[in-house]
């Protein structure tokens, strides 16, 4: 990664030209030759196959600001972040693990069902929130805690969220813990079924295009992994924004991995950037763990799908360092040292932290400060929750539809009050699971278990 950045330029002008001239094409001329009614592009009589959307054959550049080592590259244009911005980016990043740890203790502990971590990609997600406005609209896939978070979504609400309380701001205890959603942050409720938020999205870039009061002010952010971009969804919901043009920001996380899948085994392409320009959108590779780099490609991206009202589509080249969630052991399948390595070599929490020492912006005790500060936050928001209990068992089946209930709800509850009724009192796990319940299921039986 550093040799790449030191790689002179003359250097690069020859690799540039090189690959000019192996492509060289004869092209006629448009105004001599004409071309065909159902395309503008020139006539040409060389036949020549092509597999890349840059002509010269070569994959998609990737765009960074920092090095590894977090100093700016020699040409980079460095954004407007100042101190304040800054140190604010950094606290954001360095809270996403702060809080993956502890959730990943109480999960081993056995007093949450499931987790999502977010290490390796916290520059990704932080770079994207603080580049948007607060009150654009996110769809998020499952991975994107980080971006609440930078909106004020309190770790009372995460919290809450996991262990399921009546306090859960997303889904009162309905849905699966980390499927987090919250209206008062602009984010939209996350569902499990991968990419169905990628056409939702493109209709939501669609609404606000509509609504006069947030046209040309507020865009759609949605976000994918790259094993996400193979759902058939990610196609519809990308020609959805391209033809129906929308402010649809589409933001994917190319981790290297949906679960055990590597990426060799998702596309054989040039990842997921190839495949903007194929629906007309504008697009750009991002080194995902360089948190100015994500800053300034989203900044610029957001002004874009605005101003012209059209998607754009971001591919943010990063590493899932954790596990895929807590129901998987990722060495498994990948080597424990790849792992290390990549923590080592391209640590996005690191690496700003060295740019903002560098310019006196962050020191040795603040960091210390940071840290007991997240821990006490953490651990408070966790004693606090473990003492709400969780709402009426019936809580489940409402809100599930708009509108008159549907057959299938009645049925639902109905066979659950049968079966508490035979087991609520004698089988110990369900006599225990009950107590946590206000009501311990007296809602759906109508009567004292
Ligand atoms: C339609 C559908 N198929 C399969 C799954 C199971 N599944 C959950 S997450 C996941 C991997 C997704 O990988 P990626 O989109 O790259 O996101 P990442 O987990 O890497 O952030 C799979 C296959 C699902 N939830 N929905
Ligand atoms: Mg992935």
């Amino acid at each position: 990664m550093l040799r790449t950045a030191r790689l002179s330029r003359s250097a690069l002008c020859f690799i540039t030209k090189y690959s000019a001239q192996r492509s060289a094409a004869v092209l006629y001329s448009v105004e001599a030759y004409g071309h065909l009614p159902s395309t503008s592009s020139p006539i040409t009589p060389t036949l020549k196959f092509f597999n890349s959307v840059d002509q010269d054959g070569g994959p998609i550049p990737t765009y960074r600001i920092l090095d590894g080592a977090g100093k700016p590259l020699d040409d980079a244009q460095m954004p407007e972040v100042d101190e304040a911005l800054a140190r604010r980016m950094y606290e954001n990043m360095v809270k996403i693990p702060s809080v993956d740890n502890v959730m990943m203790n109480l999960h081993r502990q056995g007093r949450i069902s499931f987790y999502v971590t977010s290490y390796g990609e916290e520059a990704t997600l932080t770079g994207t929130a603080a580049a948007l406005a607060d009150d654009d609209e996110v769809l998020g896939q499952y991975r994107e805690s980080g971006v609440l978070y930078w909106r004020g979504f309190t770790c009372d609400d995460l919290v809450n969220n996991c262990l399921g309380t009546i306090a859960d701001p997303c889904s009162a205890g309905k849905q699966m813990p980390m499927h987090l959603g919250s209206p008062k942050h602009h984010f939209h409720q996350i569902s499990s079924p991968l990419a169905t938020q990628i056409p939702q999205g493109a209709g939501v870039g669609f609404a606000l295009k509509r609504d006069p009061a947030r046209r040309g002010k507020n865009c759609a952010v949605v976000w994918f992994g790259e094993g996400a971009a193979s759902e058939g969804d990610f196609h519809a919901g990308l020609l959805f924004a391209s033809t129906i043009p929308s402010p649809t920001l589409f933001i994917a996380r190319n981790n290297g991995f949906a679960i055990s899948t590597p990426t060799a085994e998702q596309y054989h392409g040039d990842g997921i950037a190839s495949r903007g320009p194929g629906y007309g959108i504008h697009t750009v590779r991002v080194d995902g763990n360089d948190v100015l780099a994500m800053y300034a490609a989203i900044k610029e991206a957001r002004r874009l799908c605005i101003e012209e009202g059209r998607a754009v589509l971001v591919e943010a080249m990063t590493y899932r360092v954790g596990h895929h969630s807590t129901s998987d052991d990722s060495f498994a399948y990948r080597p424990r040292q790849e792992v290390e390595d990549r923590k080592r070599m391209d640590n996005p929490i690191a690496r700003f932290r060295r740019y903002l020492e560098d310019r006196g912006w962050w020191s040795e005790e603040e960091e210390a400060a940071l840290k007991a500060k997240l821990k006490e936050e953490i651990m408070g928001a966790f004693f606090r929750a473990e003492k709400l209990p969780k709402g009426e068992l019936g809580n489940m089946f409402k809100d599930v539809y708009a509108g008159e209930e549907p057959w299938t709800i009645k049925e639902n509850r109905a066979e659950l009050a049968r079966l508490l009724k035979k087991y609520g009192k004698t089988w110990a796990p369900w006599r225990t699971e009950l107590q946590k319940h206000e009501g311990a299921g007296k809602d759906i039986t109508g009567e004292e278990l």
